[in-house]
């Protein structure tokens, strides 16, 4: 399977065809239609959304719930269920806020991880801290992983909260997290899923999962920057309160009381995101065309051909070799990350190098950082020989000293 033929979709790569681009888990680069789309809606309505009464606002309405529609539909939800906000840091923190200051109390538990991305880890330390409960991380197994069978040491009858991430932005790994959930309704507990590096790259069905919360960004699945979704099931949206008041989310308001529409209104407040919407259920229809099975499949292979290479160098330690993802974890011995990087730019190769917002997995691993190449359908295997080419001139050049 040869995925790359997408490539052509992308004008930053067309504009720059000796680029390697491995730096997607930050951020994906956009395709024509999703530009098309934003482009649309500012050129064809570019007025705002609930609020005129006028043809183009009701046009413009349409097209932003026709976008939640699909994308509930992509997700298997409800289109109630379909919270939009800045990106996965807002769904996440939405979460913690509303339903973490409202539901948790001192003595109960939440359980993470030290595979978290801050943006997972820190609400929940902060619900903890402000109330009293307490904060327990699951065991990681000797590469790095989560397991049921650690998740199942720290789960008791107190836990209330499981927030974890699906798939890490650092290691690749994939959390078993079906048979997690399963095992944390049956104490009672709700799942919070960090779905940021997870969405943009497999078939993710909520229902099936049975996930309470999904958090995700557009900017990472080919969508526009600042729009995310926060999928909550009915129930519990239902009884959260907002966190967020004003515009838009209010349904009467007196000087002596104020009421909130339903969800998902109720959680957006002020004008939302309306280009970054409709360019998000498009990114999904594009990646839908491709199929997410071919994708993870895909991108799969050239990260097992980017860490077979990377073996191959004796001053390189890899920290995932079992990733069953896109991405790459590693470090040249005695090479500061970042110092790494820096040679990598000279070779048009994109990557990211440090903590990667994920400061207690790079100290589970022992290091100050990591660098770290991650991969998309729109990458080639030319662009993994590129990198390693890369990888061998940093080697060399701070070898020297
Ligand atoms: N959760 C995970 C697992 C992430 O990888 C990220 C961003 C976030 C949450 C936050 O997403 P945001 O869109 O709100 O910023 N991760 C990365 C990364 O790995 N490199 O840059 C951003």
């Amino acid at each position: 399977m040869d995925l790359s033929v997408y490539k052509k979709d992308f004008p930053v790569l067309r504009d720059n065809p000796n680029l390697a681009y491995l730096d997607s888990a930050a951020m994906a680069l956009k395709p024509d239609c999703v530009i098309k789309a934003v482009d649309d809606y500012y050129n064809k309505l570019g007025v705002n959304v609930h609020r005129g009464v006028y043809g183009l606002s009701y046009q413009a309405t349409d097209k932003y719930e026709a976008a939640r529609t699909n994308i509930a539909n992509c997700l298997g939800a409800e289109f109630e269920e379909i919270v939009f906000t800045r990106g996965a840091s807002a769904s996440l923190n939405l979460v913690a806020q509303s339903y973490g200051m409202n539901f948790i109390k001192e003595g109960d538990e939440v359980i993470t991880s030290e595979l978290e991305h801050h943006s997972s880890h820190m609400p929940w330390f902060n619900v903890c801290e402000k109330t009293g409960a307490t904060l327990k991380y699951i065991p990681l197994d000797k590469e790095g992983r989560i397991t049921v069978e650690n998740f199942k040491k720290v789960l008791t009858k107190n836990t209330k909260v499981v927030a974890i991430t699906y798939v890490s932005n650092v290691l690749g790994y994939v959390t078993p997290i079906k048979e997690i959930i399963k095992l944390a309704h049956e104490v009672g507990a709700i799942v919070s899923l960090d779905g940021a590096q997870a969405v943009p790259h497999m078939k993710v069905n909520v229902k099936d999962l049975d996930c309470d919360f999904l958090s995700f960004s557009g900017h990472k699945m080919c969508g526009p920057t600042g729009i995310g979704v926060l999928y909550g099931k009915k129930k519990l949206l239902e009884k959260m309160p907002p966190i967020e008041f004003g515009g838009d989310m209010a349904d009467t308001v007196t000087k002596d009381s104020q009421t909130y529409k339903a969800t998902p209104y109720k959680f957006e407040t002020g004008t939302p995101i309306i280009a970054g919407a409709i360019g998000l259920s498009e990114a999904f229809n594009y990646l839908n065309k491709i199929g997410f099975d071919n994708i993870s499949k895909y991108e799969n292979e050239l990260a097992k051909y980017a860490i077979s290479k990377l073996k191959e160098i004796p001053e390189v330690i890899v920290y995932n070799e079992t990733c069953e993802t896109g991405t790459v974890s590693f470090n040249l011995k005695g090479i500061h990350p970042h110092d790494a990087a820096s040679v990598f730019d000279n070779h048009g190769v994109c990557i990211r190098a440090g903590h990667h917002c994920a400061q207690l997995i790079t100290s589970w691993l022992d290091t100050i950082g990591t660098v770290r190449a991650s991969f998309y359908f729109y990458n080639t295997l030319e662009d993994v020989d590129r990198f390693i080419e890369a990888v061998k001139d940093a080697k060399d050049f701070f070898g020297q000293f």
